[in-house]
C-alpha cells in the first residue's frame, strides 16, 4: 500500500487485516452514509442554494475553531482559489492519522467519511461543529466533487484525495513536516448546488464574527478569484485581542456611545461560561447579538432571557441606590432599557439544545439563571467602579419611557384602525375577498399608476393591493412615536393588522405573503430599502417567518409577431435578441411599473404560476444590521465606502 514506509500505518495495516470481515460491512455503511447525504443535502446543510454552499465553508472552519477552543490552534487561513475551490488551513494538532480500531482505517479517513464521526474522537470540551447544522466535515466531503486533505502531524505530511466523498487515494505519508495542522481544500459539487459562487462579504462577515468571539485567534481570508477587471482583491486578516469589547465597539462605530469603554462581564457555573459586553449609543434601536457555542442564536433563548432580567434588575436596583430613581418613580421595564442598547452575549456550554423554527433558539433551562447572576453581579460591580456610566443610561431610559407613552397613544390609533372591523382598513387598500391569511397576498406598490394596473390585473379573490404615495420615513433615524405618525407607515401597519414593535403579534397578520413591488430604478430601490428597513427593525418576525418577498417585474418586453418574451436582466435581453434572426423584433424597455398594462403586470409579476419573486431572508444578523446601518444611518463615510465597493455590482443603475 502507499505509505507503507510509515511504521504506524504498517502495524495498523495488520489490524485491518485481522478485522477484514467487519471491514466490508463498515465500508457499505460509509457508502450508504455518503449516499444519504447526497440524496438529501438539505437535511444536512439547510439547502442547496448559496446558503448551503456557504455552510460548507463554515462546517470546515468550525472544525478548526474547535481545535482552537481546545487550545491547540490560533490561526485559520481561508482561501477561495481561482478555480472556485475553498481551502481551510489551521495550525491545530492535525486530524489523527493512526489506524482506528473497529474500522481498520486511518482515523482521518473515518472523520472524512463517516457521518458524525468527528465528535466521537472527543476533541475539545465545547464543540462548535456539531452545533447548528453541525454534521461534521464528512458532509462537506460527500457534497464536494473533490476534496484534498493534508495533515501535518508527528513529523510527517499525510495526504489523501476524495471524490464525491469516496477516497480515491489512501492516506499516504508524502513527506516530512515540522509543523502541525490540517489543510482541507474542496470543490463544491455542481451536481448538488444551484450556485458555486461564494459571496466574499458573507464569508468575511462570519469569519470576522468568529474572530471577535475568539480573542487571540487570527483568521485570514484570501479571495484569489479574479474580478471582472482581472484584479485579485486583497487578503483580510481578523484578530481582536479585545474580543466582545471590540465587537461592541465595532457595532457602535460611527455612533455616539453613552459611555466608554463597553461594560464587559465574564462569569459562569457548572461548565457553562458566560461573556457579555454592553454599551448604549445615541440611536433608538436595540441590538442584542447572542451566541451559544459561537452559533448565532437569532431566535434568542434562555441566555437572552437571563440577560434581560439581570439588566433590568441591576439598573433599577442601582439607580434607586444612587437616587437617580426617586421613591415615587416606578421601576424601569425591560422595554424602557432597550433604546440604543448594543450587547453581545456569548455562552459556551457542554450540551447545547437548539430549538425553534430554524434551530437557533437556545433551550437549556439552567442557562437563564447562570447568565442572570453573572450579568447582575457584573453590572453591579461596573456601576460601583464607574458610577458615572449609570446616569446616561437612566436619562436615556426616562426619555425612552416618555416616548413609549407617546408611541402607545399613536399605536392605539393604528390598532383601532386595524381591528377586526374591516371598515377601518385604510381607504387606499383594495382588499381581497378571501379572509384566510394563509392564502392571502398583499402587494405593496409604489405609486398610484402602478397601483391602478395592479388593481386591475390582480386576482381579487386572494390578492390585495396597497398603493403607496408619499415619503416613507427612514425608521433607522426615528423613534416609534414619530414612525407611527408617518401616514405611509400607518397605512401599512393597518393593512397588515399585526401591530408593530413590542405590540407585534404575527397571529394577527392578515396576509401570509407580502410583496414589495417598486420600479427597477434608483427611486424604486430607495423605497424598497426604506420598506425593508421598516420590516427588519420593527416587524422582523415577518421576515423570520418567511412572509416577505420582493416582486421582480421584467425590465424588457421583446415582441416577435404575436409572441411576447419578457427579460429580467440585460444579459437575458442579449441572449433573447441574439438568438433570433427575425427582423420583426420590437423591444420595449419598461421604465417603471406604470408602463405595464394590467395584463402584462399579471402575466409577469403577479401570476403565481409565472412570477419570479425573491424571498427576503436574513442570512447573517450582524451583516444585515451593518448593512441597514450603513445604508440608512447617520454616518456618511461608511455609506460612501459601501457604494464605492459595490458600485460595480449594480446592474441597472438608472438615474
Ligand atoms: C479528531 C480528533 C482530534 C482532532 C481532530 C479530529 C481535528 C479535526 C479537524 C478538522 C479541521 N481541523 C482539525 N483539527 C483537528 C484530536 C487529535 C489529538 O488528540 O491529537
Amino acid at each position: 500500500m502507499p505509505g507503507s514506509s510509515n511504521g504506524a500505518l504498517d502495524s495498523a495495516n495488520n489490524a485491518e487485516n485481522s478485522a477484514s470481515a467487519e471491514y466490508s460491512a463498515k465500508d457499505i455503511q460509509v457508502l450508504e452514509g455518503l449516499e444519504a447525504v447526497r440524496k438529501r443535502p438539505g437535511m444536512y446543510i439547510g439547502d442547496q442554494s448559496a446558503r448551503g454552499l456557504h455552510h460548507l465553508v463554515y462546517e470546515v472552519v468550525d472544525n478548526s475553531i474547535d481545535e482552537s477552543l481546545a487550545g491547540f490552534a490560533d490561526r485559520i487561513d481561508v482561501t477561495i482559489h481561482p478555480d472556485g475551490s475553498v481551502s481551510v488551513l489551521d495550525n491545530g494538532r492535525g486530524i489523527p492519522t493512526e489506524y482506528h480500531e473497529g474500522t481498520g482505517k486511518p482515523a482521518a479517513e473515518v472523520v472524512m467519511t463517516v457521518l458524525h464521526a468527528g465528535g466521537k474522537f472527543a476533541k475539545g470540551a465545547y464543540q462548535v461543529s456539531g452545533g447548528l447544522h453541525g454534521v461534521g466535515v464528512s458532509v462537506v466531503n460527500a457534497l464536494s466533487s473533490w476534496l484534498e486533505l493534508n495533515i501535518h502531524r508527528d513529523g510527517g505530511l499525510y495526504t489523501q484525495r476524495y471524490e464525491r466523498g469516496i477516497p480515491v487515494t489512501e492516506l499516504t505519508r508524502t513527506g516530512d513536516s515540522s509543523s502541525h495542522g490540517t489543510y482541507v481544500r474542496f470543490m463544491a459539487d455542481s451536481e448538488i448546488f444551484s450556485t458555486l459562487e461564494y459571496s466574499a462579504d458573507t464569508l468575511k462577515g462570519r469569519l470576522r464574527e468568529l474572530a471577535f468571539l475568539n480573542p487571540g485567534i487570527t483568521i485570514t481570508f484570501d479571495d484569489r478569484r479574479p474580478d471582472s477587471e482581472g484584479n485579485t482583491p486583497q487578503t483580510k486578516s481578523y484578530c481582536y485581542e479585545g474580543g466582545l469589547r471590540s465587537f461592541v465597539e465595532y457595532l457602535n462605530r460611527g455612533k455616539e456611545p453613552a459611555f466608554k469603554p463597553p461594560v464587559c462581564i465574564q462569569g459562569g457555573k457548572d461548565g457553562t461560561t458566560v461573556e457579555v459586553a454592553i454599551q448604549y449609543n445615541d440611536t433608538y434601536i436595540e441590538r442584542i447579538f447572542a451566541f451559544a457555542n459561537l452559533i448565532n442564536t437569532v431566535e434568542g433563548g434562555t441566555h437572552v432571557s437571563g440577560f434581560r432580567t439581570a439588566l433590568t434588575r441591576a439598573i433599577n436596583d442601582e439607580s434607586r441606590r444612587a437616587k437617580l430613581l426617586k421613591e415615587k418613580d416606578v421601576n424601569f421595564t425591560g422595554d424602557d432599557l432597550k433604546e440604543g442598547l448594543t450587547a453581545i452575549i456569548s455562552v459556551k456550554l457542554l450540551e447545547p439544545q437548539f430549538e425553534g423554527q430554524t434551530k437557533t433558539k437556545l433551550g437549556n433551562g439552567d442557562v437563564k439563571g447562570i447568565v442572570d447572576s453573572a450579568v447582575y453581579e457584573g453590572l453591579k460591580i461596573a456601576f460601583e467602579e464607574q458610577p458615572e456610566i449609570l446616569k446616561p443610561i437612566v436619562d436615556k431610559a426616562l426619555r425612552a419611557r416618555q416616548a413609549r407613552e407617546a408611541a402607545r397613544k399613536a399605536r392605539d390609533l393604528v390598532r383601532r384602525g386595524s381591528a377586526m372591523n374591516r371598515l377601518d382598513l385604510p381607504g387606499k387598500l383594495a382588499d381581497c375577498s378571501n379572509r384566510d391569511p394563509s392564502v392571502s397576498e398583499l402587494y405593496i406598490v409604489e405609486g398610484d399608476s402602478a397601483g391602478g394596473s395592479a388593481k386591475q390585473g390582480r386576482d381579487r379573490s386572494f390578492q390585495a393591493i396597497l398603493p403607496l404615495r408619499g415619503k416613507i420615513l427612514n425608521v433607522e433615524k426615528a423613534r416609534l412615536d414619530k414612525i407611527l405618525s408617518n401616514d405611509v407607515i400607518r397605512t401599512i401597519v393597518q393593512a397588515l393588522g399585526c401591530g408593530i414593535g413590542d405590540d407585534f403579534d404575527s397571529s394577527r397578520l392578515r396576509y401570509h405573503k407580502i410583496f414589495l413591488m417598486a420600479d427597477a430604478d434608483v427611486d424604486g430601490a430607495h423605497i424598497r430599502t426604506l420598506l425593508l428597513t421598516l420590516f427588519y427593525r420593527y416587524m422582523p418576525q415577518i421576515i423570520e417567518e418567511g412572509h416577505l418577498f420582493v416582486a421582480q417585474p421584467p425590465l424588457y418586453r421583446v415582441q416577435e409577431g404575436k409572441k411576447n418574451h419578457y427579460c429580467y436582466s440585460d444579459k437575458e435581453l442579449k441572449e433573447t435578441t441574439s438568438g433570433t434572426e427575425s427582423k420583426n423584433l420590437h423591444v420595449q424597455r419598461y421604465k417603471g411599473l406604470g408602463e405595464m398594462n394590467p395584463d402584462q403586470l399579471w402575466d409577469t409579476t403577479m401570476d403565481p404560476e409565472n412570477r419570479i419573486v425573491l424571498k427576503v431572508r436574513v442570512e447573517d444578523a450582524v451583516l444585515a444590521d451593518e448593512l441597514f446601518g450603513i445604508l440608512m444611518g447617520d454616518a456618511v463615510e461608511p455609506r460612501r465606502e459601501f457604494i464605492e465597493t459595490h458600485a460595480r455590482e449594480v446592474r441597472n443603475l438608472d438615474i
